[in-house]
């Protein structure tokens, strides 16, 4: 059986991709945050209690700040495979938090990728690398294009993903880039643009709440399904070598077009809803990303299966199931706080 651990498995991307994992046999590890509320909802359903036969997924307290710690964990799981998703993932934060956002999102690489070298660890590697480090290069994006990062998290994906590749030349380390552009879901975290605007129209349908606030609408982005995109993670650590492959759709979207469809789905007038708050614009914005992922398809077999109305409907469905329930708790007395939050 192989066993495989992945950083940041309480994430979207780490819920999908241990869901495929355990599908396939393998054994699962993966490591959490202690928290003073639960953050384990996106894996809640893959849990069988390590006290009963069969188990599976286990789960090992840890941050990526502490690489004596992350040794240790690697040393006694010692995965064939190890998918590292686990960052501050959220770009608008990264301006607020660049230090932390270096720390995690950069140096976290570093750490892991110090604890298999010195460790002696003979494993495979994933980098979640991003399209957020083209940043002001122009569309459409490929391996070959230069980076021109615009942001402290894709100045920090970048060195994450410069550290990989010199960790494979420097050390024969079996380290991948796999660079994906964004990817969404129902898992989605409630910060993202589409799910912030998934979840505020199926709210504001169920009268929920009233406005949306945004910020830079003409903001165009290449949006796949994040079940589609753990796949391709698979793909690329089932390879003979470890290469680099750009992940994405090939079609782009601006995110007043995904809020213009999510609204008329639902049969709102999105003008009445919808309010600029330029505290959501950001110092420097990433105009266009557009994905050239053709290496992908010919080395990896790899291709999209959702496109970007379906992916509208699934997030959209999910949404109202949600907003439905927070209705019935609204109705009955219960405050519904979500409409509260900062985000
Ligand atoms: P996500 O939902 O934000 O999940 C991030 C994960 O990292 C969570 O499990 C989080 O734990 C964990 N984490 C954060 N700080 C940590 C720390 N200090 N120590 C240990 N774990 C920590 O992100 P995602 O959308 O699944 O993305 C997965 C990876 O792919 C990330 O590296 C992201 O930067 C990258 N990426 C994402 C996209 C996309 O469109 N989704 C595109 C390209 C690249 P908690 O649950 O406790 O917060
Ligand atoms: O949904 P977003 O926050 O995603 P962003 O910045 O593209 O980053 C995501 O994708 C990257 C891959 O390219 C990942 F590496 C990264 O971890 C993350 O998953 O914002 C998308 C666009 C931006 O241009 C933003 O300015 O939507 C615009 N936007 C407009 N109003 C907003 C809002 N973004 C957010 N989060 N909230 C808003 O109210």
């Amino acid at each position: 059986m192989k066993k495989a651990f992945l950083t940041g498995v309480t994430g979207q991307d780490g819920s999908y991709l241990a869901e495929l994992l355990l599908n396939k046999g393998y054994e699962v590890h993966g490591l959490i945050r202690r928290s003073s509320t639960f953050n384990t909802d996106r894996i809640d359903h893959l849990y069988r209690d390590v006290h009963e036969s069969g188990a599976k997924l286990f789960l090992h307290y840890g941050d990526l700040s502490v690489s004596g710690q992350l040794m240790d964990l690697l040393h006694s799981i010692s995965p064939q495979e190890i998918y590292h998703l686990g960052a501050q993932s959220h770009v608008r934060v990264s301006f607020d938090m660049p230090e932390y956002t270096a720390d995690i999102t950069g140096l976290g690489t570093l750490r892991i990728l110090e604890a298999i070298r010195k460790i002696g660890l003979k494993t495979k590697f994933y980098q979640a690398s991003s399209s957020e480090m083209f940043g002001a290069a122009p569309p459409p994006q490929s391996e070959k294009t230069i980076f021109q990062p615009r942001s402290p998290y894709a100045a920090a994906k970048v060195y994450a993903y410069h550290i990989a590749q010199n960790y494979r030349d420097a050390y024969g380390i079996f380290a991948v880039n796999g660079i994906l552009f964004n990817h969404e879901s129902p898992r989605r975290g409630e910060t993202f643009v589409t799910r912030k605007i998934t979840r505020a129209a199926t709210q504001i349908k169920l009268g929920l709440k009233d406005k949306l606030y945004l910020g830079n609408l003409e903001a165009k982005r290449d949006w796949g399904f994040a079940g589609d995109f753990v796949e391709a993670m698979w793909l690329m650590l089932q390879q003979e070598k470890p290469d680099d492959f750009v992940i994405a759709t090939g079609e782009t979207h601006s995110v007043r077009e995904f809020a213009e469809k999510v609204f008329a789905k639902l049969n709102l007038d999105y003008n009445k809803h919808v309010v600029i708050d330029p505290r959501y614009f950001r110092p420097t914005e990433v105009d266009v990303l557009l994905g050239d992922a053709d290496k992908a398809k010919k080395t990896l077999g790899w291709k999209p299966k959702i496109n970007f109305n379906e992916l509208i409907d699934m997030m959209v469905t999910a949404d109202l199931e949600l907003a439905k329930k927070e209705k019935t708790l609204v109705d009955a007395g219960f405050p519904c706080t979500n409409s509260q939050r900062i985000i």
